[in-house]
């Protein structure tokens, strides 16, 4: 058994402080049981906890970090930058060159907007799309998650569904009511939906990838058929890129899939592992925008100079020339490497992938919505994930989450995972 006495500590003295001892729930190891590992540093592919134990991170900060830990040019951007100021309040031009980067990659984004999280940048999108439109009801999917702005805390996904509380309590009745739900992947629901409120609904928002319940790809045509509803009903489709943009492809699941949204929410890889999110879209929504128009949004660290050095260093390196080939190499190795092992549990193990995002189901194949993921084993893969924990893996604490690659991951990294995973379901199997 690992020792990880300094973590025990150390949340001890952080339960003194903050609810739950974290600063965002999905931390709280309340999923998987036991205490929440604490860590000094993180390096490539690797994290070492205050005990010294050192760990394969497949984690990834929740999806930021695909270039790995402290990847030496992302720091030393940072570092620059901040010897010239934390902070303005004003523009500078690293927020233009952070946007035209982005929008290399979503050349759709007539207009964009930095903020700091992904939960601002969808509060941003929501707001517009109401404002646009002069509709109030948003339709979401079960289990997808899109930041904890209350509309959106309906049916939830990520952290929200691991407590069980997939619509939180403190969101008036009034306002959740607004929000429609429908199953992911199912496009006859949303055109029910659409059918009954005709001409009230705002916008359409999607995980065009759903990674807050594991990881769910889009059924073929499901994307193509929201495009085409909102286009025949005037509904804004705003696609939740904040997790697969430049995660399953250099322009996200939009390049991927070949579907584009109104507005396109974006975060995490395009800060670097600082706080940064972006909403965008076509010139036309976004013009209505404050100081534009009158759409009200703000924020004092909006388009922060040193996390835009960090996500420009980010952007820079994910251009390099077969970057994502190279990505794509380790995911389909660790694909083709888990198929024998998952051979000997038959119906007992899905395996979801999306590019170098990808979730391990204790349940059968295949998980194509939220109810499908809610049937997962979630005792099973608690065991599974203390038992990976303890060979030096990192997984999510929960199954309702994805795992990342990072460019740091080697191939011997992916075999030492694999071995663990092997190894693990031995025992959780019997
Ligand atoms: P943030 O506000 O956490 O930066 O982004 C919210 C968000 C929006 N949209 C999508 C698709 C997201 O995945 C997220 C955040 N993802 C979770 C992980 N499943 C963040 C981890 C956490 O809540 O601590």
């Amino acid at each position: 058994m690992t020792n990880r006495s300094q973590s025990e500590l150390l949340f001890e003295q952080a339960r003194r402080l903050f609810p739950g001892g974290v600063n965002s729930p999905v931390r709280a190891f309340q999923a998987v049981g036991g205490t929440p590992v604490f860590f000094r540093s993180g390096r490539g592919a690797r994290l070492t906890d205050l005990d010294g134990n050192e760990y394969l991170d497949f984690v990834g900060s929740w999806g930021p970090l695909i270039l790995g830990h402290a990847r030496p040019e992302v720091t030393a951007a940072i570092i620059e930058a901040a010897g010239r100021g934390t902070s303005f309040g004003a523009p500078s031009p690293l927020e233009t060159d952070l946007a035209e980067r982005v929008r290399e990659a979503f050349p759709h984004l007539e207009r964009m907007r930095f903020v700091s999280s992904g939960t601002e940048a969808v509060m941003g999108a929501i707001r517009l799309a109401r404002a646009y439109t002069g509709r109030d009801l948003i339709l979401k999917f079960s289990g997808c998650y899109h930041g904890h702005a209350d509309s959106l805390l309906v049916k939830a996904g990520s952290g929200a569904a691991t407590l069980g509380t997939p619509s939180s309590p403190g969101v008036p009745k009034a306002l959740a009511e607004l929000t429609l739900t429908a199953a992911y992947n199912d496009l006859a629901e949303v055109e029910d939906l659409a059918a009954a409120h005709p001409g009230r609904i705002a916008c359409l928002i999607v995980e065009p990838v759903a990674g807050n319940m594991g990881c769910v790809p889009p059924q073929p045509g499901f994307l193509s058929g929201l495009r085409e509803l909102c286009d025949r009903q005037g509904i804004v489709l705003i696609l939740d890129e904040v997790m697969t943009g430049f995660r399953v492809a250099f322009g996200g699941a939009q390049e991927l899939f070949g579907v584009r949204g109104d507005l396109v929410c974006l975060g995490k890889i395009i800060g670097g592992g600082m706080p940064v999110g972006a909403f965008g879209g076509r010139k036309e929504i976004m013009s209505i925008l404050a100081p534009e128009g009158s759409v009200y949004q703000a924020g004092t660290l909006s388009g922060n100079p040193v996390a835009m050095a960090a996500g420009i260093a980010t952007l820079k390196l994910l251009q390099e020339r077969n970057f994502y080939p190279r990505l794509e190499q380790k995911g389909r190795r660790l694909e083709q490497g888990l198929r024998p092992i998952l051979a000997h549990y038959p119906e007992r193990l899905c395996f979801q992938r999306v590019g170098s995002m990808f979730c391990l189901y204790f349940r059968s194949a295949p998980v194509r919505s939220f109810e499908e993921a809610a049937r997962s084993d979630t005792a099973a893969f608690s065991r599974f994930f203390h038992l990976m924990l303890d060979q030096g893996c990192y997984l999510p604490p929960a199954q309702f989450e994805s795992c990342f690659l990072s460019a740091a991951h080697t191939m011997e990294d992916l075999d030492a995972f694999l071995d663990a995973a092997g190894h693990s379901l031995k025992i959780v199997f019997g």
